[in-house]
């Protein structure tokens, strides 16, 4: 079969430890059942599935962990196994999408596919589509889940320092985060946002303003840098009565248009290069209905059209 797209890679990571509630090791089995390959397959890419990575294939981490950080051994083992592996997929050429999976995944997804860009000389940015900023580190986070600090890692703020291990940290200019969707923050984090001068687009924000101008806002960064943009979606942007099957519902989120203008937008943009699906819990879901609207998702961002035309108001500013 010729695929006009190009490839996909998918890579799953059935992590669970960095969120209270358990259930998201199921994540990547839900997409796979709601039809994710056969819908980037109609859309004409060539979908590779590289499975998932396995608990008893991982390096098992010992000696000391940082307070405050739970479940941190086996956090840094998956963190750099998915590090490693990130960064051979990136380097194929294929566009990475790792299926997880609470979101501490990201901490290794996202190094991993920066390590790349760095050697490429191309700067990566990320847009973290999620109701939190998680931006805590083990000093402040009010409940030591790692799934909390994963942007902040990324930013390469203190703190987990030998997480990695051997694996060589990319971590990204703070500039290079946009933070899109968030409407809960704790006290300590908010302020750590704030030093760091991070882009936000919150909730309030969309409500005054709208997705359409706010994304394009993030896409204008990034193409006025020459840049690529890797996409880290957590399912709980979605508003919960669309997106039941989550650990951290928070009221007040993203409708089911945003979500998708926002996909779309970002296809259209042609800088996305890699992507995180993180924190679906299928054990939480209610008859797979997160599950699909998370393929859905996956299939605007991946360029599925309502019209298989762009609409005049894509066309505004693409020139
Ligand atoms: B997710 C929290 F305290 N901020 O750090 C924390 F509210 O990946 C929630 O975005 C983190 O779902 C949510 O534990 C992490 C909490
Ligand atoms: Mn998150
Ligand atoms: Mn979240
Ligand atoms: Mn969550």
């Amino acid at each position: 079969a010729t695929a006009p797209q190009g490839r996909i890679a998918l890579l799953g990571a059935p992590i669970e430890v960095g969120a209270s509630r358990r259930g998201a090791l199921m994540g990547p089995a839900g997409l796979r059942t709601a039809g994710l390959i056969g819908v980037l397959e109609s859309l004409g890419y060539a979908v590779e599935d590289h499975g998932d990575i396995l608990p008893r294939d991982l390096e098992p981490v010992a000696g000391p962990a940082p307070e405050n950080a739970r479940f941190y051994h086996e956090i840094a083992a998956w963190m750099r196994a998915l590090s490693a592996r990130a960064y051979a997929l990136a380097r194929t050429g294929a566009t990475p999408i790792f299926l997880g999976g609470d979101h501490s995944l990201s901490m290794g997804s996202v190094n991993g596919v920066a390590r790349h860009w760095q050697e490429q000389g191309r700067k990566l940015f990320v847009l973290w589509l999620d109701a939190h900023a998680d931006f805590n580190m083990p000093a402040i986070s009010p409940s030591g889940n790692m799934h909390g600090m994963s942007s902040a890692f990324l930013c390469g703020e203190a703190g987990l320092d030998d997480l990695l291990g051997s694996e060589p940290r990319a971590s990204i200019p703070p500039a290079q985060l946009s933070l899109f969707g968030i409407r809960s923050v704790d006290p300590l984090e908010k302020a750590a946002v704030k030093a760091r001068g991070i882009d936000v687009a919150d909730m309030r924000a969309i409500d005054e303003h709208g997705v359409g101008v706010l994304i394009r806002q993030v896409i204008e960064k990034v193409r006025a840098a020459n840049g690529v943009l890797h996409v880290s979606f957590d399912v709980d942007f979605i508003d919960p009565p669309l997106a039941p099957g989550v650990g951290t519902t928070v009221p007040g989120g993203t409708t089911y248009r945003e979500a998708h203008l926002v996909m779309e937008l970002l296809h259209d943009s042609g800088l996305v290069r890699s992507m995180d699906i993180v924190e679906l819990n299928p054990f939480l879901d209610d008859r797979g209905q997160t599950a699909r609207l998370a393929v859905e998702l996956a299939g605007s961002l991946f360029g599925q059209q309502i019209t298989d035309r762009q609409t005049p108001s894509n066309a505004i500013g693409a020139a």
